[in-house]
């Protein structure tokens, strides 16, 4: 079941979390930019928090195949109003950046975990601002910026090439300081992984080997192509991002039960149910084997 970690600053609920998206992006593939608009954004991140976020991811840049950099200063436009204010009303917030600049001001505006899909590569300060500032860093798989990743998704072991790389920067980011009892650890769905060659399905089949990291892990497959491809029409056409939603619950069901610290989403409701469907699944599971008879109490069965 669920890892049970405690990280600093950050819920610790006994199940997988949800993590709420908002990109206050124009171009993101899984929303559109619905969110760029910065009080849109903030509230948007309020209803998801009231939906069930555990945690709000807030970014400012898009990571989609093909996708260019926007700059530090836009970047820092975009995502600095809304971390402060959503953090000002309680919500637990982290920001997506692989920016240390970036990251340094949203935790100083209240951002409580660092979520880098660079894993650290993007930008060699990011390991001494997670040292210096002590904030919980997610480090994703990660082999080069969107505009060519798709071209370094060549494996031979997809599922040992993650797990390996993913060690060899976890270490890397200890040299340099930062604790890696901070650290979670996610697989990076769909960056350099082909959908068309099963990779993202593998590294799910076996998100068990993850845990041998002895980290959190955090899965990001919500409306992601690989969902798309599965879902393909008669033609083979594959389906919309819209049309990902059921799949992406489905998925956290699964994610959650096979022992997944979070999940990164954009429909946050459905998915903070299949949370708590997987919660009370795994701990009826354990009462029963260790001879309790009313594993979640009458209130919730
Ligand atoms: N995926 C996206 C952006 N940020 N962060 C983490 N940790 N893991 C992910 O899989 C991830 C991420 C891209 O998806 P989006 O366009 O839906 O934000």
């Amino acid at each position: 079941m669920t890892s049970m970690v405690k990280l600093p600053g950050l819920p610790d609920l006994g199940r997988c979390l949800v993590m709420g998206v908002v990109n206050v992006t124009p171009d993101s593939f899984s929303d559109g930019g619905r969110w760029f608009d910065p009080g849109r954004a903030i509230e948007h991140g309020l209803r998801m928090a009231e939906e069930g976020a555990d945690i709000v991811d807030v970014g400012g840049e898009s990571t989609r195949p093909g996708a260019q950099r926007v700059s530090l200063d836009e970047e820092l436009r975009r995502v600095g109003p809304v971390v402060r204010e959503l953090a000002r009303q309680g919500v637990v917030v982290s920001v997506d950046t692989m920016r240390a600049e970036v990251a340094d001001y949203a935790v100083e505006a209240g951002a409580r975990l660092v979520n880098d899909v660079s894993g650290g590569l993007a930008d060699p300060a990011m390991a001494r601002l997670v040292a210096k500032s002590g904030v919980a860093y997610v480090l994703m798989h990660w082999r080069g910026h969107s505009h060519d990743m798709q071209r370094r998704a060549e494996y031979t072991d997809v599922v040992q090439e993650v797990h390996d790389e993913l060690r060899v920067r976890m270490a890397a980011m200890a040299e340099e300081g930062a604790d890696p009892n901070r650290i979670v650890l996610d697989p990076g769905l769909g960056f350099a992984k082909r959908p068309d060659l099963g990779h993202n399905w593998a590294l799910l089949a076996h998100l068990d080997r993850f845990h041998e990291l002895g980290r959190p892990i955090l899965v990001g497959g919500s409306r992601k192509r690989f969902l798309g491809r599965l879902l393909s029409d008669a033609e083979g056409a594959p389906r919309d991002f819209t049309g990902c939603d059921d799949a992406t619950v489905a998925l956290t069901a699964l994610a959650a039960a096979h022992g997944a610290w979070c999940v990164r989403v954009h429909d946050v409701r459905p998915n903070a149910d299949a949370v708590r469907v997987a919660a009370a699944w795994g701990s009826a599971g354990a009462a029963l084997d260790e001879g309790r008879a009313d594993p979640i109490g009458r209130s919730r069965q």
